[in-house]
């Protein structure tokens, strides 16, 4: 097989890419280990940036964004006996959209069938070869288990946290940069209207509580657990009693509303950066190059910006020969990568417990000049809404 540019991972990277290169005249396959029904139900983000929800309305694909989405003017911010409202519309004129992963990945999906994309769903042994050559590689077992190869132009690593296309660029021609955090996210889909109108962050002794949603009928939750967590040591009764706790139910007269849980699972917090997010032939974009903390709602919307800045920097370089902007293409995109990497990393350490009483202290102190000071107020909205692409 030969394609100009072989993409391996079918996220929201992946498939955004190959539209975006599609719509430039750039041909591609995608490259994926899972199922399509699999990617197209896995539990993930749940908010868009403006920025986002603007890229996917110029490529005609944000329709179900506005038809079954629900934009969001701001957040809640709470600690115990206060809650306050940072309105990101008002400070900064920009907003954001509750839309699931799954919902964005259907879109994507079918976008991309209707574009006659080649995607090789349930392959394994994924390999890159030759990457530092004009002519780079990837070998794989397809799903009939037959040994496969395409030779490309161009790989792009969109495999995520756990593909191979990072370990393809050799140590000592990367530098990275990582921190785990001592807990974890406890998350739990539940058949119940949301008890909010936006979402709520709590500060609370006990542990940080985020209160999200999916849609009129389905909450998302979240409660802070020690790293290494076991699940089977959380009851359905033991969540709703320490999300009612950290919440404040029962505070000012609000309530939350319990419900059946139909999903839950203990997420892993950890922030990583790799940098440069080329080498030779080989890029990479989304959470293959870069993790965050999903405190600031800002993976699913740097995957969306790191392809972006890189499809116009492959047609370029495809179409034109021009390999200007492929050259810039990790330099640029590492200015938001650490943008957000600090904003999940505030977010993150000003609303968990560390066991610090002095960290306690100076966290209700952010809190409060955040929800009292109208600059303070403007850099949090700033930084969620998010900044525009090509920041
Ligand atoms: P993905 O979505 O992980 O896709 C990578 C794909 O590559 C495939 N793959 C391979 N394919 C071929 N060969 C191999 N050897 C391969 N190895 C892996 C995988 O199967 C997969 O399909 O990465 P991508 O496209 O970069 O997208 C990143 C986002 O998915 C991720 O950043 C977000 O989900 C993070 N995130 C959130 N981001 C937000 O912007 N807002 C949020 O509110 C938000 N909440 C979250 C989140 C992530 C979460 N989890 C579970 C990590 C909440 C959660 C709970
Ligand atoms: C979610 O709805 O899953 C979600 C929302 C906001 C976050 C993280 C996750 O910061």
């Amino acid at each position: 097989m030969r394609t100009q540019v072989a993409i391996i991972g079918a996220g929201p990277a992946g498939l955004l890419l190959s539209h975006l290169l599609a719509e430039g005249g750039i041909e591609s396959v995608v490259l994926e280990t899972r199922t399509r029904e699999y990617v197209e139900s896995r539990i993930r983000a749940g908010i868009l940036e403006h920025s986002t929800v603007e890229l996917l309305d110029s490529l005609g694909l944000g329709k179900r964004v506005h038809a079954e989405g629900d934009p969001h003017n701001g957040i809640y911010l709470q600690w115990p006996q206060e809650r306050h409202h940072i309105d990101f519309a008002g400070l900064v004129g920009r907003r954001v959209w509750v839309y699931g992963q799954t919902e964005l990945q259907r879109d994507l999906g079918v976008a991309r069938e209707t574009g006659g994309q080649p995607i090789h769903y349930g392959i394994s042994d994924t390999a890159v070869h030759e990457v530092v050559t004009e002519h780079p590689s990837v070998t794989f077992t397809d799903s009939a288990g037959r040994a496969q190869r395409i030779t490309a132009d161009v790989v792009v690593g969109c495999d995520g946290s756990f593909g191979p296309s990072r370990a393809a660029v050799p140590e000592h021609a990367r530098s990275t940069w990582e921190h785990t955090y001592p807990y974890s996210w406890l998350g739990v889909l539940a058949d119940v209207a949301p008890s909010t109108d936006e979402l709520i962050y709590a500060w609370h002794p006990d542990g940080f509580a985020m209160h999200s949603m999916r849609s009129a009928s389905v909450s998302r939750l979240y409660l802070q657990v020690p790293a290494g967590t076991d699940i089977a040591d959380w009851s359905d009764d033991r969540i709703w009693t320490a999300l009612a706790t950290r919440l404040g139910h029962g505070q000012g007269g609000w309530t939350l509303n319990p419900g059946p849980i139909t999903e839950k699972s203990v997420l892993p917090m950890r922030s990583f950066v790799m940098a440069p997010l080329r080498h030779g032939r080989l890029f990479l974009a989304g959470d293959a190059g870069h993790i965050v903390p999903p405190t600031g709602a800002k993976g699913l919307n740097l995957a969306v910006a790191d392809v972006a800045l890189l499809a116009p920097a492959l047609i370029a370089l495809l179409g034109e020969g021009d390999d200007r902007l492929a050259e810039e293409y990790s330099e640029t995109a590492l200015r938001r990568i650490w943008r957000c990497t600090h904003f999940s990393w505030w977010m993150t350490t000003m609303l968990h417990q560390s066991g610090d009483p002095f960290d306690a202290q100076l966290q209700l102190s952010q809190l409060r000049w955040v929800a009292s000071s109208t600059a303070a107020a403007t850099g949090l909205a700033e930084n969620y809404a998010g900044l525009p692409i090509g920041f």
